[in-house]
């Protein structure tokens, strides 16, 4: 009798494990058109029975546990549909690891294959893998992240930057080396670092503002390197919200050019003032920008004060006065208004004013390893920390922070 080859590497066969009556479950544990391969995990009793009614692999051999058991998808079905290459990971006789290709039509048939034979498909890895749900929250965000400088805070928190302050706090305030202000204190430290969390989602927000016609769409060309905006010398060439995406210093950001921003606006330019408020109010970062001799002083304090006072919502405001090829002489009285003189046009000070936009995003930056809030659930928690009237309520938020 021959020996089946699982045995001859002594891995144990799938039929040794224990079983249980866990329900089937399928999840995508990968980022949905993010990769060239994506994973689904299926598990719960009698998976393999299931996985068999739609898989046939290339070998005969028993299933065990570590093998990479490549075939054919073909679905319970009987369909027409061609049959699609997968690769098959047993991990135990209830887990599996489907690893097909990663685009969205791959995934949305093998799931759908296991759901007709009645596999609950889970959309949150959380509540598939049963991990802390602080480290599935971080896989989740580090499939989305797209720069390796997003993706190094995420592996922080998937290493267990967050998980590990959890524990650590809890365990601080139970055996009281450590009084629950502490704990307090820190989680408002952690809290500093929300705009650093919402970068891993989405990219860091860039809004070019100013009165009509000082060079807002030229800057944007200039600071993403390609001709995204229109430019014209009359005001109001640009009436809507304009946007490009770039990597400043590893960082994904994202530029927006707004209209031009003055009282005396027609109705059509008025909507699109609206709109530039609007993105502006938005944004982390605001590019106030203005040129010599530009619009009435009165016009200029209007808008100073409308986005001063969206400062206060922790937005940076950085002023640039741009055409300075057009100031006759060095005017420090009018260049000590700014944090930035530069010309579009010729491309003076345009380094200094990308190496302020690198700095500003660096000083966001955690130091390695830091506990950084990555979705809202873990801010909401912190500020439950920080208002906790007492000992235990802290503690128990500590819990349902790493486990809610
Ligand atoms: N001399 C000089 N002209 C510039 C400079 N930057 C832009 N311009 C010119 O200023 C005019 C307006 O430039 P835009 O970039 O369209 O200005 P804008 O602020 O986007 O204007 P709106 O969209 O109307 O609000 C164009 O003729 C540009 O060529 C600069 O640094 N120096
Ligand atoms: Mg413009």
């Amino acid at each position: 009798m021959s020996v089946p080859k699982s045995q001859e590497t002594s891995k144990p066969l799938l039929g040794q494990f224990k079983t249980s009556s866990s329900p089937l479950a399928c999840c995508v544990l990968t980022g949905r058109g993010l990769g060239a391969v994506a994973v689904i995990g299926l598990k719960g009793a009698a998976a393999d029975s299931v996985l068999l009614r739609c898989f046939q692999p290339t070998s005969s051999v028993a299933f065990a546990a570590g093998q990479i058991r490549f075939g054919k998808w073909v679905g319970d079905d009987l369909s027409e549909l061609a049959p699609e290459s997968v690769v098959v990971t047993p991990l135990s006789a209830e887990s599996f690891e489907i690893h097909c290709h990663g685009g969205a039509a791959a995934i949305e048939r093998i799931v759908s294959d296991l759901q007709a034979l009645g596999v609950q498909h889970l959309e949150s890895v959380f509540d598939f893998g049963g991990q802390s749900r602080l480290i599935a929250e971080a896989n989740q965000a580090l499939m989305h992240c797209t720069t390796a400088r997003t993706a190094a805070v995420a592996m922080d928190q998937q290493r267990g930057a967050m998980l590990n302050w959890c524990l650590d706090a809890a365990r601080r305030i139970r055996d009281q080396s450590d009084s629950f202000a502490v704990v307090q204190k820190q989680a408002g430290q952690i809290l500093s670092r929300k705009l650093i969390g919402e970068v891993l989602n989405r990219p860091f927000r860039i809004a070019l503002c100013g009165p009509p016609n000082v060079g807002k769409s030229s800057l944007l060309n200039r600071i993403v390197g390609y001709e995204r905006s229109i430019i014209f010398d009359q005001a109001g060439t640009t009436r809507d919200v304009l946007s490009a995406a770039t990597v400043i210093d590893g960082w994904p950001v994202e530029v927006m050019d707004t209209a031009g921003i003055r009282e005396n606006a027609d109705a059509i330019e008025r909507e699109g003032i609206d709109r530039a408020l609007s993105v502006a109010s938005r944004a982390d970062l605001v590019l106030l920008v203005d040129q010599p001799c530009g619009d009435k002083d009165s016009d200029r304090s209007d808008l100073d004060s409308k986005i001063e006072s969206m400062q206060d919502r922790g937005m940076i405001i950085l002023r640039v006065l741009n055409k300075s090829d057009q100031l006759q002489i060095a005017d420090p009285s009018l260049t000590s208004r700014y944090d930035f003189v530069v010309s579009a046009l010729q491309g003076d000070g345009l380094d200094q004013l990308v190496s302020g936009l690198v700095s500003t995003l660096n000083n966001i930056q955690p130091d390695q390893g830091s506990p950084v809030p990555i979705v809202s659930r873990q801010i909401e928690h912190l500020r439950d920390i920080m208002t906790a009237e007492s000992k235990v309520e802290c503690e128990q938020v500590l819990f349902r922070l790493m486990n809610d």
